[in-house]
């Protein structure tokens, strides 16, 4: 029976492999920091990580990446003289576990020491009512009498993958709290850690800093059935924090409150936060424990993930997992965590939407610099805290050779400003809400449409723009023309920029007349009108129902994923870039017409779907964690629900399983996947849940994973919060009661009004499903 609410692993193996995966798996987080699932014992060699959200920094040439904060969470522990780790000979049992319904960590370690056996137990969290602090709690229980002695404080010898990042460390002890104050190398800008401790009546011995390590000792006398309690409280700050005085006084000044209020009392209000989330967005599955567990494990990945009310920052394609992927933000969020968050929490999507419009003068500028005659927004493939391009041109290297790959993620991936622009839109249109298109979204908007006209190419010989020398999302396929998802996403996007004046001229004129005299875009609003309808997208053959991804892309040589694997000189060979196996190969690193079919599936009818999901699903490798989902999604859509179940399962076990790939080329890769994570969550409630938006009106439309005796979910949509319970044959929509009014719902067909607090049954007919999984 698996408990739906946690993860558990007993597993200590000290293999690099293990370790990593155990961090990742096992991480807790906050949206401002966070802190890899690795043992209070354990340093930088074991990938320790306290990840800072939104606070880069670049040492020398090497990536720039987010800071990793020096460790307020480091405990060591000597029984009887022998100092003890998880990872070493004594260890006679040992449990970690992450609760999912407060981001939980657990820790229980038996230790065995001259005929003694010592019971470590700890639990940890980094607060999501405070999010510049983290609390442990250790509980030393010994069956014989025994010292032990503990060694307490902040470790500051840091794991970094591209660093260090933080220099000239200063550590220091006010009263009965340890700081320790650093910099960073790139803009010194400062970081200060500060620990308290509160608990035992044991004496503090000595405090000092030692390779690394600001730490305090104490001797407990342990006695059998007395089990010692020992408080940690960790506040980190930055100077990216919106403060008026020194960090350092910010960071002494929290730890030290924290520790008076306790841990309980700091839990009890990370709890209750806690609660609120999950109220917003659990989802329930009868009938599957597994995907049950898979799903909640994906929502709290998320949820752990979404940036701090405020801080316009964004989630990064490994969260806060570490630095993997140079922390940076990729479309990953915009078309795959964004739906999770827009129809659940949406004041988090506006967060998020606020990152791109934080960032828009980094998009001006890549645009300004990366190609000849760019204009508006041409927003980074790889985005840190400026907007400005993270991603190299040499991005991957060759694992045989050691050479370094001329890769096109950076110049020729245009297909992110549309898909920022689509989430822009979508927003407004499912929240009704216009103050993120106010307060800077519609200008995004313009400046794509901008970009996306000075890319495009007017070919008089064919009466129509084209998109020409790109790369779509399947990777492995560089400089490509007429890309169907490229073309269709700058295609809505000048239909959206139009959709955007029109709002703003019948709600905000004063506002659109200023915007536009700012941007000096009038004249080109008229183009957009022109391109929208003039730019090309590969159509579906009228026979076949096909839609060929680029140009030329059906000419290429057949073959499958599994002899390209074959072919491979070395399992982490890239067959993308340059020569790569994969080139004259119709093989697809990720979901591209199929990713399509999903982000505009109100358009294609089921066969449209079910032709492109067949003919692709072969060829397609599912290099990228992204991929698994969207076959699941438009499965789901023409029908086969037992294909969208099994993509469904491989999306929502990444991060649980952790059996990904580690590496591309040289990179390391290894981390968490909250794209994946967002797509368990859209496969389950947008895919089987069937939920959807027709642009006036909430539409639900079950088609329930074969499994699956019912689901249950939140749903926000139109300022409206909606429960939402589907069994086999009845759809039960019930409206919360601070709803203001009532609203329209879509049932299965029929439109029902919802009024606040009430619940409206519709029965409605399974539909079939063409049984074939993939
Ligand atoms: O954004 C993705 C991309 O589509 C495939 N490579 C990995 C990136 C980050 O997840």
């Amino acid at each position: 029976m698996i408990d739906p609410w946690t993860l558990s692993s007993t597993s200590h193996d000290r293999d690099r492999e293990s370790l990593l995966r155990r961090g990742n798996v096992f991480q807790i987080a906050n949206g401002y920091m966070g802190y890899r699932g690795t043992l209070d014992e354990f340093g930088p060699e074991e990938s320790v990580g306290i990840t800072l959200a939104g606070f880069y920094d670049q040492a020398g040439e090497a990536w720039r990446e987010p800071v990793n904060a020096p460790n307020g969470g480091y405990t060591q522990t000597a029984l009887e003289g022998v100092e003890l780790s998880a990872l070493g000979k004594h260890v006679r049992r040992h449990r970690q576990t992450v609760h999912f319904r407060n981001a939980l960590f657990e820790r229980e370690t038996e230790f065995a020491v001259k005929g003694k056996t010592l019971r470590l137990h700890a639990v940890r969290f980094v607060s999501a009512d405070q999010p510049n602090l983290g609390a442990v709690r250790l509980t030393f229980s010994c069956d014989k009498p025994a010292t032990l002695v503990v060694r307490t404080g902040i470790d500051y010898n840091i794991w970094d993958l591209n660093g260090p990042h933080l220099v000239d460390f200063a550590p220091s002890q006010r009263g009965g709290i340890l700081l320790v104050q650093a910099r960073t190398g790139e803009s010194s800008r400062k970081v200060c850690v500060a620990e308290a401790l509160r608990g035992t009546g044991a004496k503090t011995g000595e405090t000092g800093a030692e390779g690394g390590k600001l730490l305090r000792s104490l001797t407990l006398r342990l006695q059998p059935g007395q089990p010692q309690v020992l408080e940690k409280f960790f506040a980190v700050f930055t100077e990216n924090d919106p403060l008026s005085g020194p960090i350092d006084l910010a960071a002494e000044a929290l730890a030290a409150r924290a520790a008076e209020a306790g841990f309980d009392d700091c839990l009890r209000r990370h709890g209750e936060h806690w609660t609120r989330k999950w109220s917003r967005s659990d989802v329930r599955i009868a009938g599957d424990d597994e995907a049950q567990h898979a799903l909640r494990y994906s929502i709290l990945q998320l949820l752990m993930a979404a940036p701090v009310r405020g801080s316009a920052n964004s989630i990064p394609a490994r969260a806060l997992s570490g630095q993997v992927y140079k922390g940076a933000i990729f479309w990953d969020t915009e078309m795959f965590m964004f739906p999770f968050f827009l129809h659940t929490l949406p004041e988090t999507a506006a967060e998020l939407l606020r990152y791109r419009i934080r960032t828009l003068d980094g998009a001006r500028r890549k645009a300004a610099t990366e190609g000849p005659g760019y204009r508006g927004a041409f927003y980074a493939w790889e985005s840190q805290d400026t907007g400005d391009e993270a991603c190299t041109y040499f991005n991957i290297g060759d694992p045989v050779t050691g050479r370094e790959l001329r890769t096109h993620f950076r110049d020729k991936q245009v297909h992110i400003s549309g898909d920022i622009a689509i989430a822009m839109w979508e927003y407004f249109q499912v929240t009704g809400d216009d103050s993120v298109l106010l307060a800077g979204g519609a200008e995004v908007i313009l400046e794509c449409a901008r970009f996306y006209f000075s890319y495009a190419f007017f070919k008089p010989e064919k009466a129509r723009y084209e998109i020409l020398d790109v790369v779509g999302p399947d990777e492995y396929h560089e400089r490509v023309h007429n890309n169907a998802f490229t073309n269709m996403v700058a295609r809505e996007t000048f239909a959206i920029a139009d959709r955007v004046v029109r709002h703003l001229r019948r709600r905000h004129p004063r506002k659109l007349r200023a915007l536009v005299a700012r941007l000096r875009i009038g004249t080109e609003l008229r183009q957009f009108q022109t391109a929208a309808r003039l730019l090309y997208v590969p159509k579906p053959d009228r026979r076949t129902g096909l839609i060929e991804q680029f140009e030329g892309y059906l000419r290429l040589r057949r073959a499958t994923p599994a002899e390209l694997a074959a072919a491979k000189s070395h399992p982490n060979e890239y067959p993308g870039a340059g020569q790569g196996l994969a080139v004259p190969t119709q093989v697809i690193k990720q979901a591209d017409v199929v990713m399509m079919l999903y982000l505009f599936r109100q358009r294609f009818t089921e066969r449209i779907k079910r032709a492109n999901w067949e003919y692709y699903e072969p060829r397609t490798e599912h290099g990228s964690s992204l991929s698994a989902c969207a076959y699941a999604l438009v499965a789901a859509e023409y029908g086969n629900l037992a294909a969208a179940y099994k993509y469904f399962l491989q999306t929502a076990k990444i991060d649980i399983e952790a059996k990904y790939k580690v590496y591309v080329g040289t990179i390391f890769t290894g981390g968490s996947h909250p794209a994946a994570n967002g797509g368990a969550w859209m496969t389950a409630v947008l895919g089987f849940g069937g939920v959807s938006d027709n642009g006036k009106r909430l539409c639900i439309r079950p088609r329930l994973a074969p499994k699956w005796s019912g689901m249950e979910f939140q749903i926000t949509n139109r300022g409206g919060s909606f429960h939402v319970a589907v069994t086999g044959t009845m759809v039960t929509v019930t409206a919360r009661s601070e709803n203001r009014r009532t609203h329209l719902i879509d049932v299965a067909g029929k439109t029902v009004r919802c009024a606040p607090g009430k619940s409206v049954a519709v029965t409605y007919a399974k539909p079939a499903s063409s049984a074939r999984a993939a």
